[in-house]
């Protein structure tokens, strides 16, 4: 469903929308952030010369180092009195980014998730329970005030305690589930062992995003719990998830909310503007901000646009699932391999399970790369004969082969519960 009309606008009106606002950001960012004053006036450029939407280009890139150089309010550009909200993003390593946001930019958060939700194919009078965790994590509240917003009933269970969920999934009669697709199987291991038969519950869509999957991983989760499996794709230091989603109707590339989020595709390597339809790094550019204005900001993830309208009538441009993230890429003896890439493969294999880790080492200065994957309960092979098979397989797609391929048992591998799953494991140093 169309939740606002500015999602079916013709492209003149929106690039005119977007030129209006990318000026305001400018202005905005350059008054009241001294980064981005020192920055823009070390390049020369100032507010006045951005015009028009290609003027974008001209703009500094916004890094994730900027952001631990700032840390951490030095990019907001409120007082401290404007702001009535915190995140924080999920950073593994050093501190964590923290974001701001301000009365207006709640409402614009509410309105994209809403948008999103209903793009999904959700609606007023369904039931969505949010397993996305609460707190600084921008998933949780993200989720939980745009169903709000759009007129759903939410369920505010948080990330985990699977016993609950099931309960509620059964006496709720939920529709919606949102959470990440790790999440998905395990609560759908977790009803196996419960002999719940999917088919019997209520539930009819999950939402599902914050980390990177597959196409054959989205076919085991629709699979295993009987649920059409919409991507949706935010991080926290543009406003967290209601950035891109796909649409119910065709679910063909993520619909980016372009009146408040402006795309480029950059050469990683040169930060050359990349043409559409060409793979590269994702780079946004908040254009309603007004806590945390952020200009070019290096997403880190690797995906592709397209502007080219969708048969839903949206005419938002549209980015490609995300494949990888510039720094996941796995350099294994000199080669390129991203962990993606493995996954697509093994899981073309009809007896391979959707639970793997990839182990990266170094023996003498040499370095190891080893994949340990789940077989699927009464898979008609011999773990060695599927380790064949595997090998064949990734021998065929891969530049640099495995050390090692080990099948094993079903629930062998350690699964995540609450938060983002991790499933490769550098040992390298
Ligand atoms: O993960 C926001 C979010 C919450 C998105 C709930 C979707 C659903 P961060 O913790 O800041 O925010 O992490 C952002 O997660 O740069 C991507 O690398 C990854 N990511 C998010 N969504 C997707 C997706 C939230 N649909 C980082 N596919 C991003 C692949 C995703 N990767």
């Amino acid at each position: 469903m169309i939740y606002d009309a500015v999602e079916t606008a013709n492209r003149e009106e929106l690039r005119a929308l977007q030129a209006e606002r990318l000026r305001e950001t400018v202005r905005h960012a350059y008054e009241n952030v001294p980064f981005y004053r020192g920055v823009l006036d070390e390049m020369g450029v100032s507010p006045g010369d951005i015009k028009e939407i290609e003027d974008c280009g001209r703009l500094p890139f916004t890094t994730k180092e900027d952001f631990r150089a700032e840390y951490p309010d030095g990019l907001f550009a409120v007082e401290w009195d404007a702001v009535r909200r915190i995140h924080a993003s999920s950073g593994t390593t050093g501190k964590s980014k923290i974001v701001s946001y301000t009365e207006g930019d709640l409402d614009v958060w509410r309105s994209v998730m809403a948008r999103s939700l209903a793009a999904a194919g959700v609606t007023a009078d369904q039931v969505v329970q949010n397993a996305y965790g609460y707190g600084l994590f921008t998933g949780g509240l993200g989720f939980h005030d745009g169903s709000e917003a759009l007129g759903a009933s939410v369920i505010p269970v948080g990330g985990g305690n699977t016993a609950r969920q099931i309960d509620l999934l059964q006496d709720l009669e939920s529709d919606v589930l949102a959470c990440t697709p790790s999440y998905c199987l395990y609560l759908a291991e977790k009803l196996d062992e419960q002999r719940i038969d999917a088919e019997d519950l209520s539930l009819s869509t999950v939402v599902i995003g914050a980390e990177p999957f597959t196409d054959p991983m989205r076919e085991e989760i629709e699979d295993a719990l009987d649920v059409t499996a919409v991507d949706v794709y935010g991080l926290s230091e543009i406003i967290g998830p209601g950035v891109s989603i796909e649409c119910a109707e065709v679910q063909n590339g993520l619909h980016i909310w372009e009146d408040h989020f402006y795309p480029e595709i950059i050469d990683p390597e040169t930060g050359e503007v990349l043409p559409d339809g060409e793979a590269g790094e994702l780079v946004l550019t908040t254009l309603t901000k007004e806590a945390l204005p952020v200009l070019r900001y290096r997403t880190g993830d690797i995906t592709s646009l397209t502007r080219e309208p969708c048969e839903c009538g949206r005419t938002h441009a549209r980015m490609d699932n995300i494949t990888g993230r510039t720094d996941d890429l796995l350099i294994v003896r000199g080669v390129n391999v991203y962990a993606s890439q493995i996954e697509e493969t093994m899981l073309a294999l009809a007896d391979v399970a959707p639970q793997y880790r990839i182990d990266l080492t170094r023996e003498d200065s040499l370095d190891r790369m080893e994949v340990t994957v789940e077989h699927h309960e009464g898979y008609g092979d011999t773990p060695t004969a599927l380790e064949t098979r595997i090998r064949e397989r990734l021998e065929e797609v891969l530049s640099v082969k495995p050390d090692n391929i080990t099948v094993v048992d079903p629930g062998s591998i350690e699964r995540t519960e609450v938060g983002k799953v991790q499933r490769v494991f550098d040992h390298r140093e």
